[in-house]
């Protein structure tokens, strides 16, 4: 596994990008076909957290298998990896925060999860005609995005790892420093009422998995393409 990995531009389709699904993956398809998604030309990129909180977390699995949908490692998918590795985990917070689907599964399901949750990557790098996009679940732990690169692809280091997938700073801060190196980074993890830009980087959770609504990026414009407004 390629815990940073690069992705070509596409010259076919476009590039749109999601926030948190969290098992609402019927929603998310349906936030798809307003949009006229085509997956013979068009891809999807999601910032993680696939899994727990809604009812469809088992579709999963399948959506990771298509060719056209890419995603990063959340918190929610480490979390299953931890729990299987035998890692130190407060059972009761990860049933809380949704992974019940998950702790009740036979040994051998939740196998099959966490071997394709494992090979996700923790930070993407997309190319558009525009310059690189960056995509991490929750934030960059450096201003410069080859620093990342370079700590990605060398020793796992658990502290990056951890504001990758974790930390809520650059939002509770209202941070707007640009990271250098990207024309946007993408992000998700904590939920916000509307696309916020701090900065190049874009919050995308905007709760489509609980009360609010998916919002889907085209990547080479960045221009929300949904929801639809009137302007
Ligand atoms: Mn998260």
């Amino acid at each position: 596994m390629q815990r940073f990995q690069q992705v070509a531009a596409n010259e076919l389709g476009r590039d749109l990008a999601v926030g948190d699904i969290h098992g609402h993956f019927p929603r998310l398809q349906q936030c798809l076909d307003e949009v006229a998604f085509d997956p013979q030309v068009d891809r999807l990129f999601s910032v993680g957290d696939l899994v727990d909180r809604g009812p469809h977390s088992e579709e999963a699995l399948q959506w990771l298998a298509q060719p056209w949908f890419h995603a990063v490692q959340g918190n929610h998918e480490a979390l299953a990896v931890s729990y299987l590795c035998g890692d130190p985990l407060d059972l009761d917070m990860y049933r809380a925060a949704g992974g019940g689907w998950f702790l009740d599964l036979p040994s051998a399901e939740q196998q099959r999860y966490a071997s394709v949750f494992v090979t996700l990557p923790l930070a993407l790098q997309v190319a558009t005609a525009e310059g690189p996009i960056g995509l991490v679940h929750a934030d960059s732990p450096f201003n410069e995005w080859s620093q990342l690169r370079t700590s990605l692809l060398g020793e796992d280091d658990p502290r990056v790892r951890e504001i990758c997938q974790w930390s809520r700073r650059r939002l509770r801060e209202g941070d707007t420093h640009t990271v250098e190196g990207l024309r946007a980074l993408l992000v998700g993890h904590t939920a916000v009422l509307q696309v916020k830009q701090l900065g190049n980087v874009w919050h995308l959770d905007t709760g489509g998995w609980n009360k609010g609504h998916f919002s889907l990026l085209d990547m080479q414009r960045l221009v929300l393409l949904s929801p639809a407004t009137d302007e």
